[in-house]
């Protein structure tokens, strides 16, 4: 089976695109400055070491996540906006529609919003996470006929090898529709030194890959940008403080946007687990939290 293409840090915008159409994954060579790496090395690896790994399968037992990455190192602003991403990205998720307002007809195109910021260190005797879709938050459906919910990019903070996790790719994937079911024998490991960066869409299959070395860690920083059609129209975490907002009923603090929900929407950091942001709303307790995950990944 063929693996991703491997593009230069001075390809052209159109070449990573092409490869993105081609493949649903672009493997982008030298894509961070060294300063870049070093800077993420230092701000990063070592509130990694102070995170308490995942509590189920899919965010992995022996993983460690750390997330809200821009309060933890500025150079996040190199990753989200460096040409030959954010400008792939665009092409990607802020496809126009035509809409009629009166007697105008009108194009629109959503812009677009960094959804998801996150470190990833898998450790020795992780195992592979299960294949699975970005976009399915969005419960996205596929094909896509070419207009993404997500563009994803991991950017490699170690290398990355076959043997400590790189991370797993069904190249391709991105064309499949909704029936056909992912298999491990079709994914290939992403293998890239570090500083190198691989980008893929939200409708492609991958996971991160399983960690069979012995005293390797594999670390990824990496964000999503997504299209900002579905996000709540009024801002309500600006024009209402949590503290009103935990004077209301649950039903109604979750229908102000205070809930992951199955899709797992709206999650926030505590303790190294992506949680149901409800559980920050007052007095609860927060010793032990679960991830979204867990229900379905125990
Ligand atoms: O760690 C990786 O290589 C990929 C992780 C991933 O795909 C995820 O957590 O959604
Ligand atoms: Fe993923």
């Amino acid at each position: 089976m063929v693996g991703l293409s491997r593009l230069s840090d001075t390809a052209a915008v159109d070449d990573v695109i092409a490869a993105l159409e081609r493949d649903g994954g672009v493997i982008i060579e030298d894509f961070l400055a060294r300063e870049t790496l070093e800077g993420l090395r230092r701000d990063l690896l070592p509130l990694l070491a102070r995170q308490s790994a995942g509590r189920d399968g899919f965010a992995g037992f022996k993983t460690r996540r750390l997330s809200a990455l821009f309060a933890h190192t500025r150079h996040c602003v190199e990753i989200a906006t460096h040409p030959l991403y954010l400008k792939p990205a665009e092409h990607f998720l802020c496809r126009p529609r035509e809409v009629w307002v009166g007697s105008d007809k009108l194009s629109l195109a959503a812009d677009v919003r960094i959804g998801v910021t996150q470190a990833i260190q898998l450790a020795p005797g992780q195992g592979a996470q299960p294949l699975h879709r970005d976009d399915t938050v969005f419960l996205w459906r596929h094909p896509t006929g070419g207009r993404e919910g997500r563009v994803q990019i991991i950017c490699a903070v170690s290398d990355f090898t076959a043997e400590n996790g790189g991370t797993l790719v069904i190249p391709g994937s991105h064309l499949w529709d909704d029936e056909r079911k992912p298999e491990m024998s079709e994914a290939i490991p992403t293998v890239m030194k570090a500083g190198s960066a691989l980008i893929f869409l939200g409708s492609t299959f991958h996971a991160g890959g399983a960690n069979t070395t012995l005293d390797e860690y594999r670390t990824a920083a990496g964000l999503a940008l997504d299209a900002a059609n579905m996000r709540q129209e009024e801002n309500m975490y600006l024009s209402l403080s949590s503290d009103l907002v935990a004077s209301y009923p649950e039903q109604i603090q979750r229908l102000l946007g205070w809930s992951a929900g199955a899709n797992h929407m709206g999650w926030v950091e505590v303790d190294g687990q992506m949680v149901d942001p409800i559980h920050l709303l007052g007095e609860r307790d927060r010793t032990n939290l679960k991830g979204v995950g867990a229900a379905r990944h125990a």
